[in-house]
């Protein structure tokens, strides 16, 4: 869907980050939430450069927050679930299809992310710091065997219940975060996340998401 400012759901995104980070601000995957389910949104933008304190609706100044009428959320994975409920093009409406989309959107928050967060804190404070080493030495092993786990579980299947779901569009955004090379990925993993990159609701969110950026030497008030 296109974006519309007069869209009654607003998500709150930065108006600036490093080119690197580009693509990955969680954002992103409220956007392709919002695309798969066909409800068109708002942004707000927010230049953190500027107003360190971003959203006071989000407990550690950060983003995306969401809002829709009375409703103000945070938590990708929240609002995620909550726009999913929307629409069962993310959410099968019979109770199995239901239960396992949500169980593999909390495995790829619960059992994915939170190791690869580890990894981009060693990444980012602890550039040549030893400490930063030996983060990557323990959670590199621990994640690939997970992967490997979980590349047998999706075996030969297009998506991880069969059919795409919200708990794909979180598995997928997890698993593409890491910089390519960072981590072995068994081949129907690659080929899973390049199947979840080419959904045209994923291209559309991102070009959403790319365009929103100021250009590098601009800055906006929020
Ligand atoms: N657990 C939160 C994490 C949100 C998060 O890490 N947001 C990042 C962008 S991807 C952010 O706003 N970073 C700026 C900061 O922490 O100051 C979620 O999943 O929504």
């Amino acid at each position: 869907m296109p974006m519309d400012a007069n869209a009654p759901i607003e998500v709150t995104a930065m108006a600036w980050v490093p080119r690197g980070a580009r693509g990955q601000v969680r954002d992103m995957r409220v956007r392709w939430a919002l695309e798969e389910a066909g409800l068109s949104y708002r942004t707000r933008l927010i230049d953190k450069r500027e107003h360190p304190e971003c959203d006071t609706a989000q407990p550690w100044a950060q983003v995306p927050v969401y809002r829709e009428g009375d409703i103000t959320m945070f938590e990708c994975g929240a609002i995620a679930l909550h726009i999913a409920e929307k629409s069962e093009a993310l959410l099968p409406r019979d109770a199995v299809g239901r239960a396992t989309a949500i169980t593999w959107l909390f495995a790829a928050l619960n059992s994915i992310d939170p190791m690869q967060q580890c990894l981009t804190f060693a990444r980012f404070l602890g550039a040549g710091q030893d400490w930063a080493d030996g983060v990557r030495g323990a959670v590199i092993p621990a994640l690939e065997g997970r992967l490997v786990r979980l590349s047998q579980r999706l075996g030969d299947k297009d998506w991880l219940d069969g059919r795409f779901t919200v708990g794909d569009l979180m598995m997928v955004a997890t698993l593409r975060t890491p910089p390519k090379g960072t981590l072995a990925m068994p081949d129907n993993l690659a080929a899973y996340i390049e199947r979840g990159e080419a959904r045209p609701a994923f291209q559309a969110a991102l070009a959403a998401h790319l365009a929103d950026f100021l250009p590098d030497e601009e800055s906006v008030p929020a």
